[in-house]
């Protein structure tokens, strides 16, 4: 029976090993008519403004506007900011530089965290990735990571390992008895 739970847990660490090994690319469109600055809202419904990666993936944002765009980390001006006077604020972090209409342009999230972006052309654009670790989505709130997931095979395993110890030297006790 332990040997089950063993080959069991096993097979389990297996797959979640090979699923972190594999980071995912995530597409995000830059929607037609974001230069346009009273569409702000609107375009919001049809592109979140949060996407959630996790560590390792690449974000390739393709830009689906008839003008070029920019994809900058830092803050932009705020809804009711002017782009004539406000500017964004770049943080460094990561710049696309312009992506013209229908080019694309990726970026590896390598740390996990809260990153705000912008366009520098049109800095009412403001958008976000959140990077998480990688791991399960247990429910809305809860997210599970593949380490806690590891640890939590490797005490079982132990305890299998510890269990079948024992029954082998029950076992043994008893034949060497009767
Ligand atoms: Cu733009």
């Amino acid at each position: 029976m332990s040997q089950i739970i063993l080959i069991g847990i096993s097979a389990w660490l297996v797959v979640f090993s090979i699923s972190t090994v594999y980071a995912e690319e995530i597409f995000i469109s830059i929607p037609q008519g974001d230069h346009t600055q009273q569409l702000k809202t609107v375009l919001e419904w049809y592109v979140p403004i949060n996407h959630d990666v996790e560590i390792g993936d690449t974000v390739t944002w393709k830009n689906d506007d008839i003008t070029g765009h920019t994809v900058t980390s830092g803050k932009g001006i705020g809804f009711l900011g002017d782009p004539k006077t406000d500017k964004a604020q770049p943080d460094g972090y990561f710049d696309s530089g312009i992506i013209l209409p229908g080019k694309s342009w990726s970026f590896t999230f390598k740390e996990k965290g809260f990153f705000e972006y912008t366009c520098t052309i049109h800095p009412w654009v403001e958008r976000s990735i959140t990077v998480l670790e990688p791991g399960i989505d247990v429910s809305k709130n809860i997210r599970i990571s593949y380490a806690t997931i590891t640890t939590i095979a490797i005490i079982m395993i132990s305890i299998g390992i510890a269990y079948a110890i024992v029954k082998t030297r029950q076992k043994r006790a008893e034949k060497s008895s009767g």
